[in-house]
């Protein structure tokens, strides 16, 4: 880089949508650091614009297939695309079928499209946090759509799809006790219900039983989720989805919910960001697991530790010494 200030050339890159910029300024997000903060901090005032959704579910249910789908279909209508796959199976990442990356490989060459599977491993300031930071480069960048592919297990994942406008659930028929699996903690933030591989048998007790499940928390939402029906390998159904997700987002600004949800995503970052720097300051700074040995030793309770640990972190904060 020849620029003296190399975020600089690389944030005006991002605003071209630019794909090595866009692609660099995602690494620097996952390497954690000065270089995520500083990236976020110049493009932030340029995001806010795409529509982010996170499509979850089960391994195997369809989830790539039917981002492909839709990147092709909002491509077609000559919308921009993002795709950020966070799923360790998922084609991006080589877990699945050659067939499903050579189809893929189509939508490489296509500018309007930007795919990049996210590091499930090694994003030094966290998985959920590296999401939403390269969500925002996407966002910057000017695409249109943001699609956040990911399997819905773990906080991890949950916190991912959390920082997403809409939220897709996508599972398939037969999966029985798995809808109670799903149940604990997806369910409840899912705005459309996709059922695919309706091409199988089971698809009617499928959506009965998530028709159920759903009815219990439905009260209040204002919004009530469809359950949509989708072969997503042949491109059924696809459309019906594009439209849910549409109207979904009428409805979040109609209703004044789209500036709450941005609120609670900018709660949710503020607190991940808090959380990892306390823990990494007593970590580094004040040598948390030395303390922890000592206290061990001397059969001290935990909330003495942790007040002395404390005390240490607010002392670095006085000092501005506070880590990444
Ligand atoms: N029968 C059937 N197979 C599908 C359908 N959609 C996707 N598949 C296949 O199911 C497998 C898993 O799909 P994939 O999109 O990788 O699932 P993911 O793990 O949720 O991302 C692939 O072999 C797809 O070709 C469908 O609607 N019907
Ligand atoms: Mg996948």
């Amino acid at each position: 880089v020849t620029s003296p200030d190399p975020i600089a050339s690389l944030v005006a890159g991002v605003l071209e949508r630019r794909p090595r910029a866009v692609a660099r300024a995602i690494s620097a997000v996952e390497d954690g650091g000065e270089p995520q903060r500083e990236v976020v901090r110049r493009i932030y005032d340029r995001t806010g614009r795409a529509r982010v959704v996170g499509i979850t579910g089960p391994p195997g249910a369809g989830k790539s297939t039917l981002v492909d789908r839709l990147a092709r279909l909002f491509r077609s209508r000559g919308e921009t695309v993002g795709i950020l796959a966070v799923d360790p199976t998922s084609p991006f990442t080589g877990g699945a079928l050659l067939g499903d990356r050579i189809r893929m490989q189509a939508l490489y060459t296509d500018p309007g499209v930007f795919i990049r599977s996210m590091a499930t491993r090694g994003a030094m300031g966290g998985l959920a946090p590296a999401t939403r930071d390269a969500a925002d480069v996407l966002d910057a960048a000017g695409f249109d759509w943001v699609l956040i592919e990911t399997v819905g297990v773990g906080q991890d994942e949950v916190d991912v799809v959390r920082s997403a406008d809409t939220v897709v659930l996508v599972t398939l028929p037969g999966l029985g006790d798995d809808i109670q699996a799903i149940k604990a903690g997806i369910m409840e933030i899912a705005d459309v219900f996709v059922i695919n591989k309706a091409d199988r048998e089971g698809v009617e007790r499928t959506a009965r039983e998530l028709k159920l499940a759903m009815e219990l928390d439905e009260a209040g939402r204002g919004w009530v989720p469809p359950i949509l029906k989708t072969v997503a390998s042949i491109g059924r159904g696809v459309e019906e989805v594009a439209e849910a997700v549409t109207r979904h987002r009428a409805h979040l600004e109609a209703s004044g919910e789209l500036a709450e949800r941005r609120r609670a995503q900018l709660r949710l970052r503020v607190e991940t960001i808090l959380q990892r720097r306390v823990l990494s300051a007593a970590d580094r700074r004040l040598g948390l697991e030395r303390e922890v040995e000592r206290a061990a030793a001397q059969r001290l309770d935990p909330y003495t530790v942790a007040d002395a640990v404390f005390a240490g972190v607010t002392n670095l904060g006085k000092q501005a010494e506070v880590l990444p």
